[in-house]
């Protein structure tokens, strides 16, 4: 397995480029979506929060998709940091929201991912994160509950009550100027209809370009959200979505806290199951205490998890792609998410040194029988 950090779009700088390096990292993955644009409750020194029922920001420009020339400029900037570029993490609702919504854009939209596809093929870029998710990651609470009170987000109780206006979507405003109202519910059986759709067309464009789509599970895994349905909210539910079809460019962003979050299943088994059929494009790792809709985020080396077997079962079955921190609580310091990434970055250095050297370390962990007293 390889070391990578996620970087949000503002954090596409040589500043955050060797921070990586120093912090151990081989590899990034980053955001192109600005998510905290125009947002007062969603600063830009943590993950993406925003409020319970208010969107992150607004969406970018529908007319004007990522250009195979700042592709290309971008992973050229990141090599020339000495890292690699592994992923493209989420599309921007801007482009794609009458695909979740089965809208009158719907078949323009499907060829802006077409060609945002083959224009990371183009510039070498292997993978695109994607969430097909309606009310996206919203729902949570921030608070000071963390170890130490560090600030943390999780769930303190469903989320139900509150529809999605019209002109958001995943947690975004894509139509500042949309008539007054809400999102008419839909049913699961409907959303995964628009799912194998949305497959079928653009799947076969991925793999002649090489590109893997990689899902993202819904985050927070609960089976409705603002009153619309969630895609993969248990953990069998990535089973059928990588059924859909059979082609390796059908694969997942395995998010290990979102799936520690659901409420059936086993962690260990998820990651075992789907590490041995080679679906795993790449991996968020974080850790978490309790389950939907009662949970709150940790840092790496607490929680319900066990995150040195995870590694353990990824390092088994050959996982041979990215594992990058998700989210942490902010440390109280000037630097709240730095200090978080490089705790649990070090964290997982540690573990992978000693799974991947187990001839250097095998005697001293061996349990020693200390002779008399
Ligand atoms: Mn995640």
């Amino acid at each position: 397995m390889k070391i990578g950090l996620g970087l949000y779009r503002h954090m596409l700088t040589r500043d955050y480029y060797d921070f990586a390096r120093q912090a151990g990292c081989t590899h990034v993955v980053v955001h192109l979506v600005d998510y905290f644009k125009q947002s007062p409750s969603n600063p830009r020194n943590n993950q993406p929060t925003g409020s319970k029922y208010e969107a992150w920001g607004v969406a970018g420009d529908p007319d004007r998709l990522w250009m195979a020339t700042e592709l290309k400029t971008l992973r050229g900037e990141i090599e020339e940091a000495g890292l690699i570029l592994a992923a493209v993490e989420n599309l921007d609702p801007a482009h794609w929201h009458d695909i979740l919504l089965d809208g009158p854009h719907r078949s323009h939209q499907i060829e802006n991912v077409k060609t945002i596809i083959r224009r990371l093929g183009e510039a070498g870029i292997p993978i695109l994160g994607y969430n097909f998710s309606l009310a996206g990651v919203c729902g949570r609470v921030t608070a000071p509950l963390g170890r130490g009170h560090a600030i943390t987000v999780g769930m303190d109780g469903p989320a139900e009550d509150v529809p999605i206006p019209n002109g958001t979507i995943w947690n975004m405003i894509y139509d500042g100027n949309a008539p007054v109202g809400t999102l008419p519910s839909i049913s699961h059986e409907e959303l995964w209809r628009r799912l194998q759709r949305f497959l079928e067309e653009v799947i076969p464009v991925a793999e002649q370009s090489g590109v893997r789509l990689a899902a993202h599970p819904d985050d927070p895994p609960m089976p409705t959200m603002r009153q619309q349905p969630r895609l993969v909210y248990q953990p069998q539910m990535y089973q059928r979505l990588i059924d859909l079809a059979p082609s390796r460019s059908n694969a997942l962003e395995l998010c290990v806290g979102t799936l520690a979050e659901m409420t059936e299943g086993n962690i260990y088994d998820a990651v075992d199951q789907y590490s041995k059929q080679g679906r795993i494009a790449y991996i968020h790792l974080r850790n978490v205490v309790g389950k939907v809709p009662h949970y709150r985020e940790t840092f790496i080396d607490e929680g319900d998890v066990d995150m040195i077997r995870i590694l353990a079962i990824l390092h088994r079955n050959h996982f041979a792609g990215v594992v990058i921190p998700d989210h942490t609580p902010q440390m109280t310091c000037a630097a709240p998410w730095h200090a978080g990434m490089a705790h649990t970055l070090g964290f997982m250095l540690a573990a992978k040194a000693v799974l991947e050297s187990p001839e250097r370390y095998g005697a001293e962990l061996a349990p020693v029988t200390h002779g008399g007293k």
